[in-house]
């Protein structure tokens, strides 16, 4: 009933003369929702900026995608030991985290961490949720973790690939990461691959830091797949080439042949190779 008392009314006072409560409340709450709007607004910006100048470095993005709660920001810890926050409550990564590391073969990778998803998620909200997810429309590949002992599992990937249509997501490349094997005794760390031999799913428990290991294996596999896997053979002139693979970190390895030339294993994205090599 407070709600509806009417506020002591009279010139000069704050809320002016006869505003009821529920009247203050809502004005201070717009008051809020535009503050916070503008904020937002800031960031698309830079957001959009930043973005641009890692495509322009050439650096990859990963974005973590799921269900609220099912691990994300334990995980973008415990892949680049930032330290983000990672409470039991829903929504605790409301402004989006970014961490870059650099990634055997891929380089300089910013990963990034997002607004967990709920089942039948607003329209408005994903709207308000724009700034994170416009990181994951422009990833080069997504990691969409699950809890795997959530007891309502396929639901919860389902309401995720469900947001990921419509923030037209749902083509990018996507490992699935089961989360949380260590609450249930059947699981081992392990990555699982289709028939192409392309990784597509992966268990693990970022908490316990188990599994970590074979999802960074399975990212660079993945992030990888329709890369060129080849060897090129150079002789001493072709130094400066030498030295262009290995900044973009395209060499495996590296041999030296009976006449002396240098015989590089490389693992190198199309574009690069026809632009370097072809
Ligand atoms: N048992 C277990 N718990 C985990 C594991 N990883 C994360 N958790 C717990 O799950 C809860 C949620 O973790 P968060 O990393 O905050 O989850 P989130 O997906 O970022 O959540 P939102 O940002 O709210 O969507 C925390 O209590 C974590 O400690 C794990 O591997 N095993
Ligand atoms: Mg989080």
């Amino acid at each position: 009933m407070d709600t509806f008392r009417k506020a002591a009314g009279g010139i000069g006072l704050r809320g002016g003369a006869g505003e009821t409560q529920l009247e203050m409340d809502q004005r201070s709450l717009k008051q809020r929702i535009d503050t916070l709007q503008k904020r937002l607004n800031k960031l698309v910006v830079q957001r959009k900026q930043q973005r641009k100048m890692r495509h322009q470095r050439g650096t990859a993005t990963v974005a973590i995608v799921g269900y609220t709660n099912a691990g994300k920001t334990t995980l973008l810890n415990t892949l680049t030991q930032a330290k983000s926050i990672a409470k039991n409550q829903l929504f605790v990564t409301l402004d989006p985290s970014a961490k870059q590391c650099c990634l055997p073969y891929i380089g300089q990778t910013v990963i990034v961490d997002t607004v967990g998803f709920i089942q039948d998620l607003p329209h408005e909200l994903v709207a308000a949720f724009r700034a994170t997810l416009e990181e994951t429309t422009t990833a080069q590949l997504l990691l969409h973790v699950v809890d795997s002992v959530h007891h309502n599992v396929k639901q919860t990937i389902q309401s995720v690939n469900e947001v990921l249509r419509r923030i037209h997501a749902h083509h990018i490349p996507t490992l699935l990461v089961c989360n949380k094997i260590d609450a249930n005794d059947q699981l081992t760390p392990r990555i699982d691959y289709d028939q192409t031999g392309c990784p597509y799913r992966v268990w693990i428990t970022a908490k316990n830091h188990l599994g970590i290991d074979l999802l960074i294996q399975a990212m660079i596999e993945r992030l990888t797949h329709d890369w060129y896997h080849c060897c090129v053979t150079l002789c001493a002139k072709e130094a400066k080439l030498r030295a262009q693979l290995y900044d973009a970190h395209a060499v495996m390895e590296e041999k030296v042949t009976a006449n002396g030339k240098q015989q590089l294993t490389l693992t190198i994205k199309p574009a690069l190779y026809h632009q370097l090599i072809d």
